[in-house]
């Protein structure tokens, strides 16, 4: 056997061992790159004799040749095996059943606005609407808030640099229907609010809904007959026990604070407060061009987080801003 022979049984064993395709190009380095094994044989031709050197010259380009066929070959086939292993490991398996997808659901604030809008629509109400940037006139002076009210101060109010502010009740919605159209009235006006305040219980965007009643014959009893109804079925229950407390707003007269009762989680019943009230002031009334001597009416304002708090047996009203799945996907 000659050298070049035994060079070439000795590189196809090394490629037939070749396990991988880095594996088959170190082969291929080792015999048929610039410092080869081959390479450097060939490269020792020129200090044969002419006779020697074509009969060794012809062997080794057979000996180049064959260990190039079957890198070549060998490289197919590593090719192939990689492409087979990388195909299997990552591998879906489509008959595996989906992860499934959930449905999403109303917001909790959503659903006891929507169920209160309801029952006042049944109740002959219609949804009236107005924009959340106001001025003084709309948001406190037409409603008889005095200029020295508290609620007027900087504490209290979000105001724009302008002089315009956050609206705090959506009770300027019902000053510009009255401006707008003529009486009777009976609507309601639910929306985003803004307070200066942020506690447990308070937080400084939270929604209303307040609903005014104005007609010739309206009457302090058609208010409570109207809210206790209204009470009965947003709490479900037929026999629920309700108050009236005298108190004071600046734009009813005579004005109320609503109380239920309640089953605590302790067992007995409180009495909680759900909502104010009471006959709207007759200067409110002149203040919109009513005359208050022909039309009376009722009004009400009542705060959604807290009708859903209540509803819903959720102890801290933070809860309803901090976009926690697992508090949310309990009223879905
Ligand atoms: C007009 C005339 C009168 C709306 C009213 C209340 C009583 C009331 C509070 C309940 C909890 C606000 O969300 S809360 O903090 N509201 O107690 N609101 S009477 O009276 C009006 C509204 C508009 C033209």
């Amino acid at each position: 056997m000659t050298a070049a022979q035994a060079l070439q049984e000795i590189g196809l064993a090394e490629i037939e061992a070749a396990a991988e395709l880095s594996a088959l190009d170190a082969v291929r380095v080792k015999f048929l790159g610039k410092k080869g094994l081959v390479t450097d044989a060939l490269k020792t031709l020129g200090t044969l004799s002419e006779s020697l050197r074509r009969e060794a010259g012809a062997t080794l380009n057979a000996t180049r040749d064959a260990l190039n066929t079957a890198i070549a070959l060998r490289r197919e086939v590593l090719t192939e095996q990689a492409m087979h292993e990388a195909l299997n490991s990552s591998a879906v398996d489509i008959t595996l059943p989906g992860r499934g997808q959930r449905a999403g659901g109303l917001h909790p604030v959503t659903l006891a606005l929507e169920r209160m809008v309801g029952i006042f629509r049944r109740a002959g109400f219609e949804v009236a609407t107005g924009p959340e940037i106001e001025n003084d006139f709309y948001n406190f002076e037409a409603l008889n808030i005095p200029r020295h009210h508290p609620a007027r101060a900087m504490h209290d109010t979000f105001y724009f640099p302008d002089g315009l502010l956050l609206r705090t009740h959506t009770s300027p919605v019902q000053i510009r229907t009255m401006l707008d159209r003529a009486p009777p009235f009976r609507i309601i006006a639910p929306g985003r609010v803004y307070r200066c305040d942020y506690d447990q219980t308070h937080s400084p965007m939270f929604h209303q809904i307040e609903g005014l009643f104005i007609d010739e014959h309206a009457t302090m009893s058609d208010l409570k007959g109207l809210l206790h109804e209204f009470l009965r079925l947003f709490f479900e229950q037929d026999d629920l026990q309700i108050r009236f407390r005298p108190s004071y707003f600046p734009f009813t007269e005579p004005s109320a604070e609503v109380d239920i009762k309640l089953p605590s989680a302790h067992g007995f019943s409180d009495w909680l407060e759900v909502l104010g009230c009471g006959m709207v002031h007759p200067n409110v009334l002149t203040n919109v061009g009513i005359d208050p001597n022909r039309f009376q009416g009722f009004a009400f304002g009542l705060g959604v987080e807290r009708m859903a708090m209540l509803r819903f047996g959720v102890n801290d009203l933070r809860l309803f801003y901090e976009n926690d799945l697992k508090f949310l996907r309990q009223f879905a």
